[in-house]
C-alpha cells in the first residue's frame, strides 16, 4: 500500500497530510530529531474549517531514521528543500517519488541535478491555509490544486490516491507554466506585502502600491515573454489583481515568515525571475529594488 512520508509540516504539509489520511493513504510526518512528538512514535494535527474542528494521528519518524520511504511529499520553505532532502536521502527508495510542493523556482533544477534517479514531481497549490498553533491548522479558503512532470502527459498510478482527495486536485500537462505563473503572482504581491508589513488587499487599495503592483507586472510580464514563458504572464495584472481581491485580508507567506523571523523565500522568488531576466538582457529595476530591500529586512523586524 501506498504510504506517502510527509517533509515539512507547516500549514501546507500538515493539510494534504490530513486529506491524504481521511482519503485512506496512510501518512507519516518527518520530525526533527529534537521533536517531543518522536518519543510517543505518533503526533496528531487539529484541522479546522469554519465552526468544525477534525483530528488526525499520524505516525511520526525522525528524519535520521532508517525505513525506507517510497514516496516523498516535501512542503518546506523553497530555501529548506535542499537541506532538508538531503537529511532523509539515505532513506529514500532509488526511483522514490519526490513531489515538490512549494513556492518559487529554481530548486526544481537543483533537485533533479544532486538526486537525478528520483522520479520528481512538482505542485503548485492555493488552498488557503495557515497555522493556528503548533500542530493545528486552519483550512481558511478552498482553491486548487495542479500537480505535473515536466513533458509527462498522463499521471502516474500513485495519483489515483490525490484525485480522491475532498478538494479540487488534478494533473496538469504543463507544470511548468502552472509554477511560472504561480511565481509571477508571488513576485508581484508577497515582497511588496512584505516591505509594507499590510495585508494583501492594501495593495489594491493604497493608489501608491497598486502603481508599484503595475509596474513590478510590467517588468514580469517583459522577462516571461523573453523567457517563452507567454502563456504563464498573459493578462498577469489581471490575475494578480484577482488574487489580491480574493486573498485581501491574507498576510502573503512572505510577510508571515518576516513577522516570525525566518528566512524569506526571495532568492527563489523574485531572484529567480530577475537570474531569468539577466540570461535574456532584460533588467528589471522594480523588482531588483524589491529584493534587495526584502533581503536588508532584518530577520524579526517588524516592517514598516
Ligand atoms: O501564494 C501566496 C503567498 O502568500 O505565498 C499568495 C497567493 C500571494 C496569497 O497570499
Amino acid at each position: 500500500m501506498q504510504r506517502w512520508h510527509i517533509l515539512g509540516v507547516g500549514a501546507i504539509g500538515g493539510l494534504f497530510a490530513s486529506l491524504l489520511q481521511e482519503a485512506g493513504t496512510r501518512c507519516t510526518l518527518l520530525l526533527r530529531d529534537s521533536d517531543p512528538d518522536l518519543a510517543e512514535g505518533t503526533t496528531c494535527i487539529t484541522l479546522r474549517r469554519g465552526e468544525r474542528l477534525h483530528s488526525y494521528q499520524f505516525e511520526a519518524s525522525a528524519s535520521a531514521d532508517a525505513s525506507p520511504i517510497s514516496h516523498l511529499l516535501v512542503c518546506t520553505k523553497a530555501q529548506d528543500i535542499i537541506p532538508a532532502i538531503a537529511g532523509v536521502a539515505h532513506r529514500l527508495a532509488p526511483d522514490a517519488v519526490v513531489l515538490l510542493l512549494a513556492n518559487g523556482l529554481g530548486y526544481q533544477q537543483q533537485v533533479r541535478a544532486r538526486w537525478p534517479q528520483l522520479d520528481c514531481f512538482s505542485g503548485s497549490t492555493t488552498e488557503g491555509v495557515f497555522r493556528e498553533g503548533r500542530r493545528a491548522i486552519c483550512h481558511a479558503g478552498r482553491g486548487s490544486t495542479l500537480v505535473g512532470q515536466p513533458g509527462r502527459e498522463t499521471a502516474p498510478g500513485w495519483f489515483d490516491a490525490w484525485l480522491a482527495l475532498p478538494i479540487q486536485c488534478g494533473w496538469s500537462r504543463d507544470i511548468d507554466t502552472v509554477l511560472w505563473r504561480k511565481l509571477a503572482i508571488n513576485c508581484a504581491i508577497n515582497p511588496l506585502t512584505a516591505l509594507h508589513g499590510c495585508p494583501n488587499g492594501e495593495l489594491a487599495q493604497r493608489a501608491e502600491l497598486a502603481a508599484l503592483v503595475g509596474e513590478l507586472c510590467a517588468e514580469i510580464r517583459a522577462i516571461g515573454i523573453a523567457a517563452g514563458q507567454e502563456q504563464a504572464v498573459s493578462d498577469l495584472q489581471t490575475q494578480v489583481m484577482a488574487v489580491i481581491s480574493a486573498t485581501a485580508n491574507n498576510r502573503s507567506s512572505m510577510l508571515q515568515d518576516v513577522l516570525a523571523g525566518r528566512e524569506t523565500e526571495i532568492d527563489y522568488l523574485t531572484g529567480h525571475l530577475l537570474a531569468q531576466g539577466r540570461e535574456h538582457g532584460i533588467e528589471a529595476p522594480r523588482n531588483a529594488a524589491l529584493l534587495a530591500a526584502v533581503k536588508a529586512l532584518r530577520a524579526g523586524t517588524r516592517p514598516a
